[in-house]
């Protein structure tokens, strides 16, 4: 099977979302084994249900010749390795791990489709893609990241965040 370049987004909003997204991260160079390339992390204002805590969101790319059931199955082992429960769509998590896109496949089955339905929508992802790749087009869209970004809808906050370790 040919290599693709996977990205995968990357989300946390209770407990500690940093150490749980760096260590969503480390789970996956191990079980794709493989490196990333990273972008970012973001604090973002929760898309869809607005009343919960900020999120903590990144992307990361990475090469892989995985078939999309596969990749799907190990990022939900990670999910679930941390504890996940789902309870309400679009609702609280300690991390989520959803695939972005695969070069230019499409793939639909029950539980999953690639590129991800909401990728456009939202600047959570949108921002931190395009810091990986401003120029990678939509496949559906036939737009670049950058150009999809222009056009989003969505207001919502995303700004780089920086953690601050107290000394004492
Ligand atoms: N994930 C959601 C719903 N809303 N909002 C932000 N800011 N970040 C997320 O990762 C997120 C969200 C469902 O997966
Ligand atoms: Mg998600
Ligand atoms: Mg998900």
């Amino acid at each position: 099977m040919a290599i693709k370049k996977l990205f995968i987004g990357l989300g946390s909003n209770l407990g500690d979302r940093l150490q749980q997204i760096n260590s969503a991260k480390t789970q996956i160079i191990h079980l794709f084994n493989s490196n990333i390339i990273c972008s970012s992390v973001y604090e973002t204002e929760p898309w869809g249900f607005k009343e919960q805590q900020p999120f903590l969101n990144q992307v990361v790319a990475l090469e892989t010749s995985l078939h999309p059931t596969k990749i799907w199955n190990i990022l939900a082992t990670i999910e679930n390795n941390m504890g996940r429960i789902r309870q309400l769509k679009f609702g609280p998590r300690t991390i989520d791990l959803d695939i972005l896109l695969l070069n230019s496949q499409f793939y639909k089955n029950q539980t999953l489709t690639i590129p991800h339905p909401h990728l456009h929508q939202r600047r959570f992802v949108l921002i931190p893609l395009s810091e990986l790749d401003a120029n990678l087009i939509h496949p559906i869209y036939s737009k670049t990241i950058q150009e999809l970004l222009t056009v989003c809808e969505d207001s919502s906050q995303v700004i780089k965040y920086h953690y601050h370790e107290n000394k004492s």
